[in-house]
């Protein structure tokens, strides 16, 4: 046990150019790395969603664009989700074989609900994982671009729902979070370092 107390063992490990930080919490490994999500090889990774699902630019333009119509065609059917919520669909053209649709909120000035909002995202997201048996999940930084979520708040909320969740479930073999930036993964990885301390 480390001081954090729950097993924690931060790797840095380099593989193929990417910068990977893997820390082990009970069962599961927790990554960060630098990458596009739709080219992530987790059985399902996570989109940004709106609560329209009506697609859009990013994370959400690009899942679109690299899985096919067919995810689109499924969200029509679903019809919507609320922020704080999150759905699934197969994952068409991609690796992944779902997408989680996961709609976080719009920050206005953090003195609302978007923090219980973006926790809610996340967890709901990892339930639906793993009620469908999902092993391994890919996210991406929710709500940090058109929704304007400061990066380092965001991260911190996302890592401590993530590691709170894991400590208390075991289904879930890898987690992956994938920035899109080398200063994104920075931030998450000195988050990860804070929210570790902190436990
Ligand atoms: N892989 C990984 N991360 C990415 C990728 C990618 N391919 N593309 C962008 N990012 P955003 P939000 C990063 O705006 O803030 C959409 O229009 C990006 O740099 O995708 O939750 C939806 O339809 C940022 O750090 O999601 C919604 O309307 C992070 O992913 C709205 O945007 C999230 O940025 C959702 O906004």
């Amino acid at each position: 046990m480390s001081s954090a107390g729950y097993g924690l063992n931060p790797q840095h490990v380099t593989r193929k150019e990417v910068d990977i930080m893997d820390t082990n919490i009970n069962s599961t490994t927790l990554s960060l790395v630098k990458g596009d999500i739709t080219q992530q090889d987790t059985e399902a990774i996570v989109n940004a969603a709106n609560s329209r699902l009506a697609g859009g630019g990013g994370v959400d333009g690009a899942i679109h664009r690299a899985g096919g119509p067919g995810i689109m065609e499924e969200c029509r059917k679903i019809g919507g989700c609320p922020t704080g919520s999150a759905v699934i669909t197969t994952g068409g053209n991609l690796k992944a074989r779902y997408v989680i649709h996961a709609v976080g909120p719009v920050y206005r000035d953090g003195k609302g609900k978007e923090k219980k909002l973006l926790e809610s995202t996340y967890r709901n997201s990892l339930e639906i994982a793993i009620e469908k048996g999902i092993k391994s999940i890919s996210f991406p930084s929710i709500s940090t671009g058109a929704y304007g979520y400061p990066i380092k708040e965001a991260s911190k909320i996302a890592l401590c729902t993530i590691i709170d969740f894991i400590k208390a479930n075991k289904e879930l073999d890898i987690i992956r979070f994938v920035l899109f930036s080398e200063s994104d993964l920075k931030v998450y990885e000195e988050s990860l370092g804070k929210v570790k301390g902190e436990g």
